[in-house]
């Protein structure tokens, strides 16, 4: 196969730039100081693009690639790609479904334990001195028994249930319909009624102008000062200025982030709270689950530049 042109959008782990190079000419345009300037000297020969789930690809960007083939996402959101121009030119999108589920689930569950159980609190007292000289770490909260609501059982909500069920938590959910499941968990579909009955409420739900802000200031109050919000989804799924006034006014007990809106430049409003766990958008950032991602990428990739079936096709 000759060696196809692809423009890469974000940056990836050595080995995936190793293995595209290959059978690709990558070039990396987030690397660009001027980043006008570099696509107008590669839009010509560009036929694919590389993308990140976070970064996707704007209408303005495919339409400045005027060869432009295939989308391959790294990541299975693909709400940051314009589909509608994509469409518009039958320009294929793949995504990385399936290979990050479990890690993005155990990444969600692992945040709620952490923060009810202070783990990192409780390391910090430990290391300063702090347990020799002020005595026994304050008491925390319990997590096994407790109400865990799911908004979106999709792949991940569904493996978020899975792990809550381990810990005995009692479970509903929140999606457009209601889904195969075991009996005891409860379908709700109102997302402010499932808030109400939730010790925890996990966000799980596809990102994308659908679930804008879904997580709106009557959710979050109805979540309250007992209450925890859990995010490994998108930022634009949570209205995150109700977000901040509700944990500075601690009309929301605790949030345990993952993403955030213009990451990864974080609102430094975040920085002052005590009652909030701020991750750097790192649910799916394991090894395993990232080479799992990578040859995806580069299979459609391949796939597509050989006539052959993609593999996760989104469009
Ligand atoms: C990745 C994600 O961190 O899968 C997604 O959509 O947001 C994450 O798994 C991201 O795509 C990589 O930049």
């Amino acid at each position: 196969m000759e060696k196809v042109n692809i423009l890469q959008i974000g940056p990836y782990p050595e080995w995936d730039i190793e293995a595209l190079a290959r059978n690709f000419i990558l070039h990396p345009y987030y690397a660009a100081d001027d980043k006008a300037a570099f696509i107008e000297g590669c839009a010509g020969v560009i036929r694919g693009v590389a993308t990140r789930g976070d970064r996707g690809l704007s209408r303005e960007l495919i339409e400045a690639l005027p060869h432009l083939e295939i989308i391959a996402v790294y990541g299975v959101g693909y709400d940051a790609v314009d589909l509608d121009a994509a469409r518009e030119r039958n320009i294929r999108v793949t995504n990385t479904p399936d290979v990050l589920t479990n890690d993005v689930a155990d990444f969600g569950v692992a945040m709620m334990l952490a923060a009810s159980r202070g783990i990192i609190g409780g390391e910090h007292w430990v290391r300063s001195g702090d347990w020799s000289n002020k005595g026994m770490y304050p008491l925390r909260n319990r997590v096994f028994g407790k109400r865990a609501g799911i908004l979106g059982l999709g792949r991940i909500g569904y493996q978020v249930a899975r792990r809550c069920a381990a810990f005995e938590m009692d479970i509903a959910y929140s999606d457009l319909e209601r889904k195969e499941g075991p009996d005891d968990w409860s379908y709700i579909r109102d997302p402010r009624a499932l808030a109400e009955r939730s010790d925890y409420l996990f966000v799980t739900t596809t990102g994308g102008a659908a679930t804008k802000h879904i997580v709106n200031k009557a959710v979050i109050e109805a979540l309250g000062p007992e209450g925890m919000l859990i995010n490994i989804s998108r930022a634009s799924n949570i209205d995150e200025e109700a977000l901040l006034t509700a944990l500075e006014n601690r009309t929301l007990g605790y949030a345990a982030l993952d993403v955030f809106e213009g990451e990864p430049k974080v609102n430094a409003r975040f920085f002052e709270l005590d009652n909030v766990m701020l991750q750097p958008h790192q649910a799916s950032a394991t090894v395993d689950t990232r080479k799992e991602m990578g040859r995806l990428v580069r299979e459609n990739l391949e796939a597509h530049f050989s006539g052959r079936e993609l593999l996760t096709p989104v469009i």
